[in-house]
């Protein structure tokens, strides 16, 4: 049996990580063989929610969960870890401004970067979840100075399953016949769902699908699905939202499949013009549990450009609107 990997989650009793910890536990994220220890954190007046939470995973009796850590410290919870899945945010609310939102997890996100900086394993493959997930990996990854930049993602992986979808729908096919998606940018309603490069069956997408249709619904629906979710269901994306963090790590872990790729949110050295030291949605390929850009993705049509420096822009925003927060 292989050494366990520790795993922590924050935000643990949050709705999310109730559709999240237990296939973790089960072996779906990091293998069927891999042996993991859980380290639960949470804000002190949920730590009785997360009590019942893990009393769940060990009613399950996973061969696979070789322990659990609950805490609210940080400290504590991201002790020697393999692994941070950052779920835990500071939701809006009512009369909260989207400045007062950005600080307010701005100082939740400085706070574990800095925890992670000190108690992680120096190769720790983070992701952010919390919204405003792209800026909050910026303000994690910018506390942590002795920790490599390449190891702080933000989740733009449901958006690029919502794009696949979405587009097998349309196209009559399954989400097995569609390559080479790309979210392009920040996990907002300004990203880029850019057909450019897919292909459906081989053929591609843009081939069958009309420019009216792509230009008009398509990118604006995947943009939306967010929020349709919510209209639908009285309540945000929870078990997709997992199921594409679970995605996300694992894929980083194990790889990307062959002639294939995904989105992933993470840190600019300028490609496709992006500016350095943003975390911006790039298509990646995978290999040994590192990421890299994909390169040559053709970005040349004025449609592209415009599209993408758009969402550039809302997160250079973001970033300056923190700035006073940054080391
Ligand atoms: P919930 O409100 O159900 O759970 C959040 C949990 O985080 C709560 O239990 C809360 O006590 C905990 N928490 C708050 N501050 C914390 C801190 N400083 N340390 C540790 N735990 C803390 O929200 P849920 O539906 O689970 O969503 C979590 C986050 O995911 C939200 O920010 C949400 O906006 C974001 N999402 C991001 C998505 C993405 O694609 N990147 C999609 C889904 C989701 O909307």
């Amino acid at each position: 049996m292989k050494q366990p990997l520790r795993v922590a989650v924050t935000g643990a009793a949050g709705n999310i990580s109730y559709a999240m910890l237990f296939r973790i536990a089960s072996g779906e994220m990091l293998g069927k063989d891999q042996p993991v220890i859980l380290q639960l954190l949470e804000i002190t007046p949920a730590l009785d929610a997360l009590k019942g939470v893990v009393m769940e995973l060990e009613d399950c009796a996973f061969p696979l969960l070789a322990g659990i850590v609950q805490t609210d410290d940080a400290n504590v919870a991201f002790k020697d870890i393999d692994y941070a899945l950052l779920v835990g945010a500071r939701p809006r609310g009512p009369g909260m401004e989207r400045k007062d939102l950005l600080e307010a997890n701005a100082a939740i996100f400085s706070a574990q970067g800095k925890a992670l900086n000190e108690v992680a394993s120096r190769d720790v493959k983070v992701l952010v979840v919390g919204n405003p997930a792209n800026t909050n990996a910026l303000i994690a990854q910018r506390n942590a100075p002795d920790l490599d930049p390449r190891n702080f993602t933000a989740m733009t992986r449901l958006d690029h399953n919502r794009a696949m979808a979405q587009l097998a729908g349309k196209t009559d096919s399954t989400v097995n016949d569609v390559k080479k998606m790309i979210i392009w940018g920040n996990h907002s309603s300004t990203q880029y769902p850019d057909l450019t490069a897919c292909t459906v069956n081989g053929k591609p997408a843009l081939d069958l699908v009309d420019r009216e249709w792509y230009e008009a619904t398509y990118i604006p629906e995947v943009q939306q699905r967010g929020a349709a979710i919510i209209k639908a269901r009285g309540a945000s994306s929870a078990a997709s939202a997992a199921n594409a963090a679970i995605a996300h790590m694992r894929t980083w872990a194990l790889g990307t499949d062959e002639n294939d790729w995904v989105s992933m949110g993470v840190y600019s050295n300028g490609e496709y013009g992006i500016a350095e030291g943003l975390i911006y949605s790039f298509p990646c390929t995978c290999t040994n549990g590192d990421w890299s850009i994909v390169d040559g993705v053709d970005v040349s049509s004025d449609f592209s450009k415009e599209k993408m420096a758009a969402t550039e822009q809302e997160l250079s925003e973001e970033r300056d609107a923190v700035a006073h927060l940054l080391p």
